[in-house]
């Protein structure tokens, strides 16, 4: 084709048809841009406690020399010590009593600095097994400011079994933070049983389960798939056109 042929062929384009080539050719530009988009980032566990190797494996009454937390009037319930009440919940390892001779509390010794972004705080709660109600444990995230980036207070029936709970959410900006476990109810030796907490950035834990579930498969966001898809549609378009 010529120069001049060139030239009055687009001109007699209509303004529609122009624009329906434009919009073809700006999707063909994104669909590299959409395929070449970096994938969700990997979550990244902060921490994974499963309480099951803390003083030997041996249940104490208010124990207090864990390896990730600083804690008051908890029980570790393993072998030797009540043990049976993790059975009893449907648990098979040494899981926590959160209310020893008072109500207990638990706080992560690590401050973890998080930028802003998702996260998310998992953990098995069951009930104390022994017919008491009105339980509860209070789940904080606060940050080394006082700031409460998260607090959600849970009750379970008494004979409740383990339930894996799972909360997430965005932090608006960059904090230090440290979870905390708090209990509440009567004050009668016996609260909530409390096993694998698992902390994460940027997704889902891992899974509640002794041993841990793997994580979900990341698929792609609405968004980009979307492009994705106007891509594709524009490119076979194209394609139709030109065989014509
Ligand atoms: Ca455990
Ligand atoms: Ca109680």
């Amino acid at each position: 084709m010529s120069k001049m042929n060139h030239d009055v062929a687009v001109r007699r384009v209509p303004a529609a048809r122009r624009a329906a080539l434009a919009a073809l050719r700006a999707a063909a530009v994104a669909l590299p841009v959409a395929l070449a988009m970096p994938a969700k980032a990997a979550p990244v566990v902060l921490l994974n406690d499963s309480f099951n190797t803390e003083n030997g494996a041996v249940g104490s009454a208010e124990y207090s020399g864990f390896a990730n937390w600083s804690a008051a009037n908890v029980d570790l319930l393993a072998p030797g010590y009540f043990f049976s009440l993790c059975q009893a919940a449907g648990g098979s390892t040494p899981c926590l009593d959160m209310e020893g001779s008072g109500n207990g509390s638990l706080t992560t010794l690590t401050a973890f600095a998080r930028p802003a972004g998702p996260v998310s705080i998992q953990f098995d709660l069951a009930g104390d097994q022994r017919g008491r109600g009105n339980n509860t444990v209070s789940v904080s995230l606060v940050s080394t400011l006082g700031t409460v980036l998260f607090n959600e207070v849970f009750s379970l029936a008494a004979n409740a079994a383990f339930s894996t709970i799972t909360r997430s959410f965005d932090l608006l900006a960059p904090a230090s933070a440290r979870l905390g476990f708090l209990s509440g109810g009567p004050a009668d030796s016996m609260g909530l049983l409390l096993d694998n907490v698992i902390l994460t950035q940027g997704g889902t834990g891992t899974g509640g389960n002794p041993g841990g579930n793997p994580g979900p498969v990341p698929v792609p966001e609405p968004g980009s798939l979307g492009l994705l898809m106007v891509s594709l549609a524009g490119m076979a378009g194209l394609a139709r056109r030109r065989r014509s």
